[in-house]
């Protein structure tokens, strides 16, 4: 049990789940619910994949069209070419996609938008660098509006969870959508590293703090990450993974499946 616990914490899984579970099997192995180390084994990925189960997992999308989405999270955390993907899956579905280059802090941003973009056929809306991204938003709103946009994802720059002022100004492109359109927006999402540990915890709380985020996109998952911390994501913080990224191209997105996660993570 001691070893199971300490691969328990290598994973990233944090220390309050993680006894969570180590109590459960314990628990199971008194009531004779599991006779022997297979069965601990397979009582612990049923346990993990149940809890990564619970909730949500689909896109939640707008009755009326645009369905709006706005995108976060900390810098270099993949956001913009998640956005790439996001948008490049509803435009095979036939839907008329627009992103907004909320990024007008990073000199580079807007153009790496624009490039996927032209690549996947998406729509933008983007100003120049160190604008308002609250004004890009409202510009990208009306537009996508009066041209008929299905989809609307709205990127924004890279920000560190812990800066007040960024977290702030998070909050302000929120509200810009919620007055401009009913109910948006109808998924916040935020980009996380599946390399980061616990910190992810942290960076999570404080951005659902600021914009009430809806859901997690998991990206990088395709590297030495096993992406364990979002395991002990369900019990502090109860946000649903949608999506998965595993590799830099447009095409490698899944929507998240928990069975496949944790079996992944097993192997
Ligand atoms: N291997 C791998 N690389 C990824 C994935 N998603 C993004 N990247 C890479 O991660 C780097 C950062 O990606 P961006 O999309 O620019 O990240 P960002 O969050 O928009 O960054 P900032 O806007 O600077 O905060 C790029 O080199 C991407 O190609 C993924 O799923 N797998
Ligand atoms: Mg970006």
């Amino acid at each position: 049990m001691e070893e199971l616990e300490v691969i328990l914490l290598e994973s990233d899984i944090g220390i309050a789940p993680a006894t969570r579970i180590i109590q459960g099997i314990r628990d199971a192995w008194k009531s004779n619910e599991i006779e022997d180390t297979s069965g601990v084994y397979n009582f612990l990925k049923e346990n993990l994949k149940q809890n990564l189960k619970e909730g949500d997992n689909s896109l939640k999308m707008a009755p009326v069209p645009p369905t709006v989405i706005m995108v976060a999270g900390v810098n270099g955390a993949g956001k913009t070419t998640s956005i790439a993907k996001l948008a490049n899956l509803f435009i095979k579905q036939g839907k008329k996609v627009m992103v907004a280059a909320g990024d007008t802090f990073r000199a580079a941003a807007a153009e790496q938008m624009d490039i996927w973009s032209k690549r996947i056929g998406a729509d933008i809306v983007k100003h120049q660098t160190g604008a308002d991204p609250a004004a890009v938003t409202y510009d990208a709103l009306e537009a996508s509006l009066s041209r008929g946009m299905d989809v609307l994802i709205v990127d924004t720059a890279g920000r560190l969870h812990t800066h007040e002022n960024l977290m702030n100004e998070l909050s302000k492109i929120k509200r810009v959508i919620s007055k401009k359109i009913e109910n948006a927006p109808h998924e916040v999402l935020m980009v996380l590293d599946a390399t980061t540990g616990q910190n992810a915890i942290s960076q999570v709380k404080l951005f659902k703090r600021a914009v009430d985020i809806t859901g997690i996109f998991l990206a990088k998952l395709d590297g030495t990450a096993k992406g364990g911390v979002i395991l002990g994501m369900r019990d502090e913080i109860d946000i649903p993974v949608k999506f998965v990224g595993i590799g830099e191209n447009v095409e490698d997105i899944q929507e998240f499946d928990a069975e496949k996660f944790v079996d992944a993570l097993f192997d």
